[in-house]
């Protein structure tokens, strides 16, 4: 029996790439400091909540012409939320820079998420337990987990299990709920002398952790790659049977980046960005006739086939679908604890009790959605409230709204076609794939950097490696600090410090290139088929990043 297949074998070998200031080693850097930095909005607000970590510079590291020495520390490491490829290399960067700055230096790993810092879960790193996971991917080597790390419980009891573990430094890997309760934690530590120091590193495969100082998130480049794969190989099979229209959701919670990048490298025939949907107040309706009128126009040219690129998050940019959805995440609060609802013996009368409580437009709403996807709508929230949108089957939702509207055109003699549609969802298939180069090397800069950040006994900040479009001997790795990301928004209800999410910008570069082409891909077949991600031979291909990142950093180069 095997235990490791060939490619698995082959990828445990790859040495991650470093850029050049690190690869000089962990003791022979230079920290040069950047000005003072301030939130990206309400400055008064975040100041009086981080009044220790707030306004810190930006950093970067050069290489030093003399090496120094580190003392011992212990360092815990937390994977947290969606799986994203390149986790394990983060912790095998962090896991080499800790090792090579003092042997006698631990890496802790805490168990299933955040919850493993606060129930004192762990593991300690070896080499033979790194060595196994190096360039793979998942986040299985400790787990990852959803918990929330916010409460003064919580901050107390991980100080205990740091304590216990002479631990003086926590690296945590995630998005932007992550990374807000990293500055959190980071600001309490320092609050209450603890001795604490808490870094951040972005990862989210949804891409929406990012700014002026974060290019991408990782992972971003690894399940876009999978996902244009996969639409590649289903456009290939659409344009050979000449029978089926393809309808392809694809991963990222709130923001269409993945939707993006995916429709750029494949170019389908229609491709729908939440973002435009909200902005252009774009009803259900609007949405089903922009399709249909595609869909029309294909099947009087003799085209009954296509591929359409649906965002997951769509429902929630649909201005009715976002106030109804608003309203039902208030209400289920409530129908939890209600004896009425929970003992509901039948789904028709959960949906009854329901349209009862909405507010007489949502009801509407509410009532007009095929009974599939009012049952989906009743799922259970995240930990922060939110439906969950990967639950929520958009794309059958729009297929059966477009097979009505297109039997009334045909009765109307307005449509001659057939119509007969598959559904695809795109998301787990990506978060775990082997990282492509790519994410493998920035994954591996971005633990070693984290490591550095704590060398230099920094606080509160996140991970930073930039210039990614350049080979990666040229990446410029440093720090940002977490309130320089950070805004006010409600949440449950209540103002909270968050670190802003990302959307797709619709006057950006990334969004102007799917719009001066789409109107040409929706009715002539201009398929792109990428293929399989590519781990060896010519860098060209192995090492390229994603179109995103390369039209937005041509733009910022462009504009300096
Ligand atoms: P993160 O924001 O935690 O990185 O997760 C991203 C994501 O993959 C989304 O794209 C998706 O909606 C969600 O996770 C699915 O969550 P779960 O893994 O809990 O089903």
């Amino acid at each position: 029996m095997k235990k490791l297949s060939p490619l698995q074998i082959e990828r445990l070998k790859y040495q991650p790439k470093l850029p050049s200031s690190l690869a000089k080693g962990i003791n022979s850097l230079e920290l040069v400091e950047g000005d003072a930095t301030q939130s990206v909005r309400d400055q008064e607000q975040i100041k009086a909540l981080f009044k220790n970590t707030y306004g810190k510079p930006v950093v970067t590291f050069n290489s030093a012409s003399a090496a120094n020495t580190s003392g011992v520390r212990n360092v815990g490491v937390i994977l947290s939320g969606g799986q994203a490829p390149g986790g394990h290399n983060v912790i095998a960067g962090l896991y080499d820079a800790l090792k090579q700055a003092n042997p006698a230096n631990k890496l802790y790993g805490f168990l299933g998420g955040p919850s493993g810092i606060i129930d004192g879960k762990y593991v300690e790193f070896t080499d033979e337990f790194i060595d196994a996971y190096r360039n793979t991917g998942g986040f299985d080597i400790i787990g990852s987990g959803r918990t929330k790390l916010e409460t003064e419980e919580q901050f107390q009891k991980s100080l205990a299990v740091c304590k216990k573990l002479n631990i003086s430094a926590v690296v945590i890997i995630g998005g932007d709920d992550s990374n807000t309760n990293a500055a959190l934690l980071a600001e309490w530590f320092v609050k209450n002398d603890a001795g604490i120091q808490v870094i951040g590193c972005p990862k989210t495969i949804d891409g929406d952790l990012k700014n002026e100082q974060i290019e991408i998130s990782f992972g971003f480049d690894t399940a876009t790659k999978t996902y244009a794969e996969l639409i590649g190989n289903i456009q290939r099979d659409a344009n050979s049977a000449k029978k089926y229209w393809h309808f392809i959701k694809i991963m990222g919670r709130s923001a269409s980046h993945v939707a993006l990048e995916a429709a750029l490298q494949t170019q389908p025939n229609i491709t729908l960005i939440s973002e435009e949907v909200e902005e252009k107040k774009m009803s259900l309706e609007s949405i089903i006739n922009y399709m249909t009128d595609i869909i029309v126009k294909r099947a009087d040219m003799g085209k009954n086939f296509g591929i359409a690129i649906i965002p997951e998050g769509l429902i929630e940019f649909i201005p009715e679908m976002k106030s109804m959805i608003a309203n039902l995440n208030d209400i289920m609060a409530t129908l939890e604890n209600d004896p009425d609802f929970v003992n509901a013996t039948t789904i028709r009368e959960k949906f009854d009790i329901v349209e009862n409580r909405l507010d007489p437009d949502n009801a509407k709403v509410y009532n007009s959605l095929p009974a599939l996807i009012k049952g989906q709508l009743l799922a259970d929230r995240d930990p922060h409230g939110n439906v969950q949108v990967s639950k929520i089957e958009t794309e059958k939702l729009l297929i059966e709204m477009i097979t009505t509207r297109l039997d009334e055109l045909k009765s109307q003699g307005e449509y001659i076609g057939k119509f007969s549609a598959q559904s695809h969802f795109f998301g787990y298939e990506g978060r775990c794939a082997f990282p492509s180069n790519f994410d493998a090397d920035y994954c591996y800069s971005l633990g070693f950097n984290a490591f550095a950040l704590i060398n230099f006994g920094l606080t509160g900040y996140l991970s930073s490696i930039r210039n990614l479009t350049k080979p990666a001997s040229q990446w410029v790795a440093g720090g940002v600090p977490l309130t320089m990301m950070m805004n006010m928004e409600k949440r449950h209800g209540e103002f909270k410090p968050v670190i802003q999410k990302a959307l797709v910008k619709l006057d950006g570069p990334v969004f102007k290139a799917l719009e001066e082409c789409r109107e040409d891909w929706a009715l002539n077949d201009r398929y792109l088929f990428p293929g399989a991600v590519q781990y060896f031979g010519p860098c060209e291909v192995c090492d390229i990043t994603t179109c995103t990142l390369q039209l937005e950093r041509a733009k910022e180069l462009a504009s300096v």
